[in-house]
């Protein structure tokens, strides 16, 4: 054992057993096995943790009094995002990541006006794209205005683009890049990692908490990278009588089962495949678990880590899902 800590992804580096975490083969390296594995060969291997290291290291945070930028993704915004207050104390930013695959045509102020009124007590909210450089530079403005040491702790989820964020803070300010690792599988980052971004500025990226209710958990690889979508959503819209399903991959599927005529908008990956069919001769998907849904005026319904379906009027739905997965209705965003 040595006491070097992998630059990628926080574990401790180690030199003796093959299968645990932070293994290398020589203690020279920077990085470990999985890192090298994940930044040069996009090999993923999944790492199950329980919350409860995380938990303990978002407390470590409150112990402080540093600020902290807390990341959520754009796609699968809730009522949840309170639920951080459970944790953390401190002065925080909310920032909504992967704008770029939001609509154009969503109103960013109309989304940040929204999430207010869930009533939240941000000392700000910015919607920025990590990987299209939108709104970094406000964002480090934010951060300069209302840090309240050297430290700032950047937390969220698994999978919202932590690390993404403080890699690409590092590479516009700082001549130093960022060598954390990133990867479209949940639970990347494994440990607490210091970046120092300037003399004033350091950026602690922490490992993200499994939302267990989130889809990427259940889908093996080559289905993950259809879900996750990498380009501007094109939303689909069905006009939807009663009688008719609609069926999304091998994931989801949506009957209509009373309602007068209805508009159903789907917000998801490009590359999934999205069918209407007649719900009485369609056999798709049925022996998922079922649940029934009564839904109001002007609602999405969020499916956790696949999107949101915008659903106009009134209806009752049944939906068939992964029994692991989270559903939720809520006001629609949009
Ligand atoms: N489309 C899009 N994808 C992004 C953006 N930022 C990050 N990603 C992608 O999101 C995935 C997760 O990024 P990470 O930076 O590893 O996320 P993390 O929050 O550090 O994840 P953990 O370490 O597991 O907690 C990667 O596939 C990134 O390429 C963004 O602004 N837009
Ligand atoms: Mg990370």
């Amino acid at each position: 054992m040595s006491d070097k800590i992998c630059i990628g992804c926080g574990v401790k580096l180690q030199d003796e057993n093959v299968t645990q975490e932070g293994y290398t083969s020589n203690l020279e390296n920077d990085i470990c096995n999985r890192c090298f594995r994940m930044k040069n060969y996009g090999e993923y291997q999944i790492v199950t943790k329980s919350n409860e290291e995380y938990i303990n290291i978002l407390k470590e945070v409150d112990k402080t009094k540093d600020l902290v930028l807390y990341i959520v993704d754009m796609l699968n915004i809730n009522e949840d995002i309170l639920e951080i207050r459970k944790y953390i104390s401190n002065k925080m930013i909310l920032v909504l990541n992967k704008r770029d695959v939001m609509p154009r045509s969503i109103n960013d102020k109309k989304v940040i006006e929204y999430i207010k009124n869930i009533g939240v007590d941000f000392q700000d909210i910015i919607i920025i794209s990590t990987l299209k450089n939108y709104n970094i530079d406000e964002l480090l403005s934010m951060i300069k205005k209302y840090k309240t040491s050297r430290n700032v702790y950047v937390v969220g989820s698994t999978n919202v683009g932590k690390s993404s964020l403080i890699n690409k803070l590092m590479h516009n300010y700082s001549e130093n890049e960022g060598d954390l690792t990133i990867s479209p599988l949940p639970s990347t980052t494994l440990n607490k990692i210091s970046i120092k971004l300037s003399d004033d500025l350091t950026l602690i990226d922490t490992p993200g908490l499994v939302d267990r209710g989130n889809i990427i958990n259940y889908v093996d690889n080559s289905l993950l990278k259809k879900i996750n979508p990498k380009k501007e959503i094109k939303p689909k819209t069905y006009q939807i009588k009663s009688g008719q399903c609609i069926v999304v991959g091998d994931l989801f599927r949506i009957d209509y089962v009373e309602g007068s005529k209805n508009s159903f908008t789907f917000y998801m990956s490009n590359d999934l495949k999205i069918k209407r069919y007649n719900m009485y001769k369609c056999e798709k998907l049925k022996d998922l678990p079922k649940k029934s849904l009564e839904i109001g005026y002007h609602k999405d319904l969020v499916i956790s880590g696949l999107g949101f379906i915008k659903i106009v009027g009134a209806s009752k739905v049944d939906t068939y899902l992964d029994i692991n997965v989270n559903e939720f209705i809520r006001d629609s965003l949009i």
